[in-house]
């Protein structure tokens, strides 16, 4: 085995003795692997049928003009969205024209890398319909919104209130004489503000409003409104809709019309409220359905694991493109005429790249064992128990958080780990990082949902021993009394790669920076005041808890069989690098709570460099197995064969400021300068 991929090594060095350096390294890092990219490629895609799938739509999408995204860049706003809606159009009528599945057709939006409305239709409009709107309203709405016959969005954010939902502005007030609602915006704060697809696309929006009858306020509720015209798409009498403007970064999610809309007393008939969990009768009584309000959380769950899954991706792209560029960039070191280092061969870039590779692959699995989780809960729920409920929801929340606040931090750290060029469009990451940063905003703001975590934790502490024991992730806080006395036995390096070890240290970890809090939050006045003083130091525990579900997720995904060469091996060993990169980032947690030593943590230090020494030679290939496309990445940096030079080259001379040699602007506002016939008054003094 090991002499023939020496001799292919061979084979592709001597092939490619014509080619740029760069590219020759690129082939001689991959020769180096030690295990079986295509093996891990499955792994990595979650089955050989995703495998497949994810290949030939990304191979449909870049073989097809219609999708080409060359030229984005120099888009003006307007064109850029009549480009989104082009691809758009032309991507529904693939999607029909060849019959794809729902599945397939999630897959080739993916890979068109441009967001857009149907975005929205797809994954937020529809889905709030299914989890809201009653049997026979799913009959009225659903096939419309399938056929597109409708486009919808989902309007709940207010210029004034995002987070805090109970306290929207816009009113529903039935009226008994019409059988309807009058739908109203009160305030300028009330105005609708951030729904995608809202802005210029949509016909039909699902608007949260606080539900008025009888003279009585019942809170906000889901209601369809219809607001542009079917026929010539005109907003209807009563709506006033406009885009809310340019966004983050050049063109990123610029592509995405948000919007905002105010309503000037809009007639809706009673029937468009949502009403699967609560109706109002034509009386204009409110009652509520027999349907448990729990079950709709379960969409929530859903939700979650796909932004979960969505951290991966866009991770693991980050990760493509710094690894391959660290690859090929050379700094320093040279030994007579020998070429210099491989920037990926200094610790300090290995120390920050490679726990963002183990990252991405964590995300992963992680994200996997959502998909089940979200199943389990759904058959609980059927069954009318709700009891994982809180459990479910506050893990849920959290590794939201977490997963997208890492990577957003991980792409921009991905940019300055390529120097100066990572700064340059071209390099692919000032576009994805802008795209991707909203993520920590939106589905609920990271910060909060870190706190609502902090909540269970406290609530799951306070009533421990009290018969109602912790379950799931939470399970281990029932040991919390040995928890909190046991310390880390670590004596040796090789200590640190037991999974028994790392698990109980971050479960050490969680359960002490929980009980330091709660034990804060007890002395206070006030159990409110306590936790609002002991908030920050909530966060700490919060993040503790889901980084410690990470990676007992990581290691769980490792206790099957992995078929392929050397893949369980690799996927060993970043598990490891995910987990003691954590132990000495967050040395400090671990330290102030007393569980470890500075020499244990010491000992993590050195265990962690030996494993950035096995994974160095296998990063190139451990980035391959993403299987990300050229097109798709669309990265000068992470080109696939290493010729980055030459792509960065020309894609600066593509640039339209050097359509002529000579600028525009010379003869008014250069040449003056230069002839100094410019400011005369001002030479004077
Ligand atoms: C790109 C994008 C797309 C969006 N798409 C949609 C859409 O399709 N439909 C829709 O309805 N909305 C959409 N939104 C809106 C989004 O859901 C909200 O912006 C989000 O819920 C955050 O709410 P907010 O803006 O009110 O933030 P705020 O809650 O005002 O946050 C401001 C700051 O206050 C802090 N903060 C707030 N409350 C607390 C608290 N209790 N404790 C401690 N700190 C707190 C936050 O952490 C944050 O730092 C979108 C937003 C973006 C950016
Ligand atoms: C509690 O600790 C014991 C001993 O370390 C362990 O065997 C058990 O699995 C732990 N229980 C939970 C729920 O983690
Ligand atoms: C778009 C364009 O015309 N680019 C030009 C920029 O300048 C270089 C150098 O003169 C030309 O080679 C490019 O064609």
């Amino acid at each position: 085995m090991r002499s023939l991929l020496i001799s292919k090594a061979l084979f592709i060095a001597l092939h490619l003795g014509g080619c740029k350096m760069e590219m020759k390294t690129l082939a001689q890092e991959r020769s180096k692997a030690e295990f079986d990219v295509e093996a891990m490629k499955v792994v990595w895609a979650g089955g050989e049928a995703s495998l497949r799938l994810n290949q030939r739509m990304a191979e449909l999408v870049a073989n097809d003009p219609e999708f080409q995204k060359d030229s984005r860049v120099m888009q003006t706003r307007s064109e850029l969205l009549k480009d989104t809606f082009r691809k758009a159009a032309h991507a529904w009528e693939l999607i029909n024209k060849l019959h794809f599945t729902e599945e397939e057709a999630r897959c080739l939006r993916k890979h068109i890398d441009q967001p857009s409305y149907a975005d929205l239709h797809w994954g937020v409009f529809i889905p709030a319909i299914k989890g809201q709107a009653t049997d026979a309203q799913q009959k009225k709405w659903l096939p419309l919104a399938y056929s597109q016959a409708i486009i919808g969005c989902y309007a709940q954010t207010e210029l004034g209130h995002g987070s805090n939902v109970q306290r929207l502005e816009t009113t529903a007030t039935f009226e008994p004489s019409t059988d309807g609602f009058i739908v109203n915006t009160p305030t300028i704060a009330a105005t609708k503000w951030w729904p995608g697809g809202l802005g210029k696309v949509s016909t039909h929006a699902i608007v949260h409003a606080r539900l008025l009858t009888n003279g009585k306020d019942y809170g906000i509720h889901a209601f369809i409104v219809q607001i542009r015209s079917l026929e010539d798409h005109q907003p209807l009498p009563g709506i006033t809709v406009a885009d809310i403007g340019t966004k983050f970064g050049s063109r990123a999610y610029n592509s995405v019309d948000n919007g905002l809309l105010r309503f000037n007393n809009v007639h809706i008939p009673r029937e468009n409220m949502l009403m699967r969990l609560a109706t109002v009768t034509k009386e204009g009584k409110y009652v509520h359905s027999n349907v448990p309000t729990q079950l709709a959380y379960g969409a929530m769950v859903n939700v979650r694991k796909s932004i979960v899954m969505d951290a991966s991706y866009s991770l693991a792209r980050a990760v493509t493109i710094a690894v391959r560029y660290s690859a090929v960039r050379r700094q320093f070191g040279v030994q007579d005429g020998q070429p210099e280092m491989q920037v990926l061969d200094y610790m300090t870039q290995q120390s920050r790249l490679f726990p963002l590779l183990a990252t991405a692959y964590a995300y992963r699995f992680l994200g996997q064992w959502m998909s089940s989780l979200y199943s389990d809960t759904m058959a609980c729920f059927e069954n009318n128990d709700f009891s994982t409920l809180p459990e479910v929801h506050a893990c849920t929340a959290g590794l939201k958080s977490i997963a997208t606040s890492t990577t957003a931090d991980g792409i921009e750290e991905c940019r300055k780990l390529c120097g100066g060029h990572g700064y340059l469009t071209s390099s692919g990451l000032p576009d994805l990082f802008a795209v991707y940063v909203p993520s920590c905003t939106y589905e609920g703001d990271n910060v909060i949902l870190l706190l609502q975590v902090a909540r269970y934790l406290m609530k799951t502490l306070k009533f421990l021993g009290s018969g109602k024991e912790p379950s799931g992730t939470a399970a281990y806080l029932s040991n919390v009394t040995e928890l909190v006395s046991k310390n880390c036995e670590v004596a040796k390096e090789s200590d640190w790669i037991s999974p028994k070890t790392l698990r109980y240290a971050f479960e050490a970890r969680s359960a002490r920076l929980a009980l330091k809090c709660a034990t804060q939050i007890a002395a206070a006045s006030t159990q409110d005041e306590g936790f609002s003083e002991a908030s920050c130091e909530l966060l700490g525990a919060s993040r503790a808890h889901c980084e410690l579900i990470i990676v007992t997720r990581f290691m769980g995904a490792l206790e099957r069989e992995i078929p392929g060469r050397g893949v369980k091996n690799q996927l060993q060993i970043l598990c490891n690098i995910y987990a003691l990169s954590l132990v000495t980032t967050r040395a400090g947690d671990f330290l102030m709570t007393g569980y470890l030593s500075p020499e244990q943590v010491e000992l993590a230090k050195s265990q962690l460099r030996d494993l950035f020494k096995k994974v160095r030679h296998n990063a190139v290939s451990l980035v391959d197995a993403f299987d990300y496309t050229d097109f798709y990445l669309g990265s000068s940096l992470g080109r696939y064969d290493g010729n980055v030079y030459e792509s960065l080259y020309n894609e600066a001379l593509k640039d339209p400021t050097n359509a002529s040699a000579v600028t525009e602007g010379y003869t008014e506002f250069i040449r003056p300068i230069l002839k100094q016939q410019l400011g005369t008054s001002m030479s004077r003094l």
